[in-house]
C-alpha cells in the first residue's frame, strides 16, 4: 500500500514524550469540532506541569535550565486542545497514516504557522487547538461581512509616475466596523501558508494534501498548516510515488500525481496555487461544475484547462498561481523563492 513504501518516514523515531496517558487527559464529547473519513475532531483539555512559562508536554523544560526557585513555581494548568480519534474499525492503511502523521508532526516541531503535536495515545492524535476552525469553514462563513480593499486602477509613486497597480477602495466609508476580515487578512494568510510551506521544505516534508481545508486560524487568525496524514519525508529522492490510487483530492493535484501518482516540493507548490484560488474566491470549489475525467486531464495536461482569475486576486497574485500550474514541474516557483516572491506581491498590492 501507499505508505508501505514510505521507508523515510518508518525510520522516523517515535519519542515516547509525546505520550499522554488517560489520566491527563479529557475529551469532551459534547464538544465535535469536526468529522469526516477518518473519524472525529474533537475538544479536549490536557493537564500539563506549568513551569514557569513552559506549558507544553512536547517540550518539558530541560530541568538544568531551571533554578532551585523556578522548580518551586511548577503547578498544574490545564492546556485546550483538539483531538483526533481515528474510527475504532481503522485498517492497517489508516493506522499506518495515522502513526505518520504523528511522526511527521514530531520531525516537524513546533512552527508559527504549523499546528503543532501535543501528544498522542493509542488512536488519539492531540493537537494545538484552533478556535476559528478551518480556512475554508471561516472563508465560507464569513464572504458576507468580506471587504475589498483593493481595486484595480492607476496610482502614482509619488513622482508622477503613473503606475498600472492597486489603489484603496471602500477604505474609510464606514464600513470597517462591521467588517470582518478584509483583503488584508488574504495577504497575511498567503504570506503565513508560504512560510509554512518553506518551512516544511527545509525539513524535508511533502504536506500532499495543501488546500484550505487544510489549514486552521487561531482565536488571532493566524494560519497554520494541519493534517500531515498524507505528508511524507523525503530522503534521497526528490520525488515520490504512490504504488495504488486511493480517494485522491484530485482538484489539488498536480498533473505529475494525477497521472503517475508523483508528489514532490513541485507538486506541493502546486497546491499551494490552487489554496491561494480557494483563498480569494473565498471558498468555491476549485474547477465548480467539473468531474475528474479524461478529457479534464487531457485538458490539463495541453494547458486549456486552469482555474480563472478569482474575482479577489490582483494580477500579480494570479500570475503567480499560473506559474504554480505551470506543466513541467521545475518550472514552478521554488520554496526557497516562494517566500520572496509573495512578500513582492503583497507589498505592492498593500
Ligand atoms: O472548519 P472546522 O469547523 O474546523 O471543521 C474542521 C473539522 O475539524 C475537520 O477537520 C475542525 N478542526 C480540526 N482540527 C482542529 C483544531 N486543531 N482546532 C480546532 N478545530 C479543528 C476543523
Amino acid at each position: 500500500d501507499y505508505f508501505n513504501n514510505n521507508t523515510a518516514i518508518d525510520a522516523l523515531p517515535y519519542d515516547m514524550k509525546y505520550e499522554i496517558p488517560p489520566d491527563k487527559l479529557s475529551i469532551d464529547y459534547s464538544c465535535i469540532l469536526g468529522s469526516g473519513e477518518y473519524g472525529l475532531v474533537l475538544g479536549g483539555k490536557v493537564m500539563t506541569e506549568n513551569v514557569k512559562g513552559y506549558v507544553s508536554i512536547s517540550n518539558p523544560p530541560d530541568p538544568e535550565e531551571l533554578t532551585m526557585n523556578q522548580e518551586a513555581e511548577t503547578n498544574n494548568e490545564e492546556l485546550t486542545v483538539a483531538v483526533k480519534m481515528c474510527k475504532k474499525d481503522v485498517d492497517v492503511t489508516n493506522f499506518k497514516a495515522l502513526l505518520a502523521e504523528i511522526k511527521v508532526m514530531a520531525y516537524l516541531g513546533n512552527h508559527k504557522n504549523l499546528v503543532s503535536l501535543i501528544g498522542a495515545w493509542e488512536l488519539l492524535i492531540i493537537v494545538e487547538f484552533c478556535k476559528n476552525g478551518s480556512l475554508e469553514s471561516y472563508l465560507r462563513n464569513n464572504k458576507q461581512s468580506f471587504l475589498n480593499k483593493v481595486k484595480y486602477g492607476y496610482y502614482t509613486d509619488g513622482n508622477d509616475n503613473a503606475n498600472e497597480g492597486i489603489v484603496y477602495a471602500n477604505v474609510g466609508h464606514g464600513h470597517e466596523e462591521t467588517c470582518v476580515f478584509s483583503s488584508i487578512e488574504l495577504f497575511k494568510w498567503t504570506y503565513e501558508i508560504a512560510e509554512a510551506i518553506e518551512y516544511m521544505s527545509t525539513k524535508k516534508v511533502i504536506h500532499g494534501d495543501l488546500a484550505v481545508r487544510n489549514v486552521l486560524l487561531t482565536e488571532d487568525l493566524v494560519a497554520k498548516v494541519s493534517d500531515f496524514g498524507l505528508s511524507r519525508q523525503l530522503v534521497e529522492t526528490s520525488s515520490y510515488m504512490k504504488k495504488t490510487q486511493c480517494a485522491l483530492p484530485w482538484r489539488h493535484l498536480a498533473i505529475e500525481s494525477l497521472k503517475n501518482l508523483e508528489f514532490s516540493v513541485k507538486s506541493d507548490m502546486w497546491a499551494f496555487g490552487v489554496t491561494l484560488w480557494e483563498l480569494y474566491t473565498l471558498g468555491d470549489v476549485p474547477y465548480p461544475g467539473l468531474n475528474y475525467t479524461q478529457e479534464f486531464m487531457t485538458g490539463l495536461e495541453n494547458g486549456t484547462v486552469r482555474l480563472y482569475k478569482p474575482s479577489y486576486a490582483t494580477n500579480d497574485i494570479y500570475e503567480f498561481m499560473l506559474l504554480c500550474w505551470s506543466g513541467i514541474p521545475e518550472d514552478r516557483p521554488s520554496s526557497s523563492e516562494i517566500k520572496i516572491i509573495c512578500d513582492k506581491l503583497l507589498r505592492k498590492a498593500r
